[in-house]
């Protein structure tokens, strides 16, 4: 609809103002293309982690971050991983979380491949030996190529990193980690109410 008008006035007056006015409203569409495109990556080894690994997601949402979620398997689907890791920077994405069980190579190996911050989700899967063997694979990452790893199954963490990480250079992200923080205070001053409340003595609160 815009070009028909743009071509209908080409070369009048009318045409020129209408054409700056369409340039506007491209620049403006372009802005919020770029501004829909996701910040985050979230991936993770299999389906069976979505159940943890979508407490990024909720996390994230919470901060207005709308990030993308899908499977890429380190020992299943290789070539996906390399391209995925490849093709991160290119497609915007500015953090990677990466979350797998058992012998967790995913997140290292997606690191190894992007220069973007990877934080590392160790999974406790069906496979796993109480999730030992995915913290250590995603933790004990060699020099050269870092992971930030978070504790096992904390998704939701992973996603509050990100989002600090994101709020180095957006001011909007960064005052909602500050309400977050405010909210986090309000509650443990309401269980000390609480716990007052059962009859158990407190000098430091009086
Ligand atoms: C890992 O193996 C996955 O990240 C998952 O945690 C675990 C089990 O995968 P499935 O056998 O359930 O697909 O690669």
């Amino acid at each position: 609809m815009f070009l028909l008008r743009w071509d209908n006035k080409c070369g009048t007056e009318n045409g020129d103002r209408d054409r700056e006015e369409i340039n506007g409203l491209i620049i403006i569409l372009q802005k919020k293309i770029h501004m829909s495109t996701p910040l985050v990556g979230i991936i993770m080894g299999s389906e069976s982690d979505l159940d943890i690994m979508k407490g990024a997601a909720e996390m994230l949402r919470q901060f207005e971050v709308e990030p993308e979620l899908t499977i890429v398997s380190a020992h299943r689907t290789p070539e996906r991983l390399r391209d995925y890791a490849h093709k991160a920077k290119e497609r915007d994405i500015k953090v990677i979380i990466a979350g797998a069980g058992g012998a967790a190579h995913l997140p290292g190996m997606v690191a190894a491949n992007t220069i973007l911050p990877v934080i590392g989700v160790p999974v406790k899967s069906s496979n796993s030996i109480d999730g030992w063997d995915s913290v250590l694979s995603i933790l004990q990452m060699p020099y050269g190529v870092p992971v930030a790893t978070v504790a096992l199954n904390g998704a939701k963490n992973a996603g509050i990193l990100a989002a600090q990480i994101l709020a180095l250079h957006d001011t909007s992200i960064a005052g909602k980690l500050e309400a977050y923080k405010e909210y986090q205070d309000d509650i443990v001053m309401e269980s000390v109410k609480n716990v007052r409340g059962m009859g158990f003595r407190n000098e430091y609160d009086r």
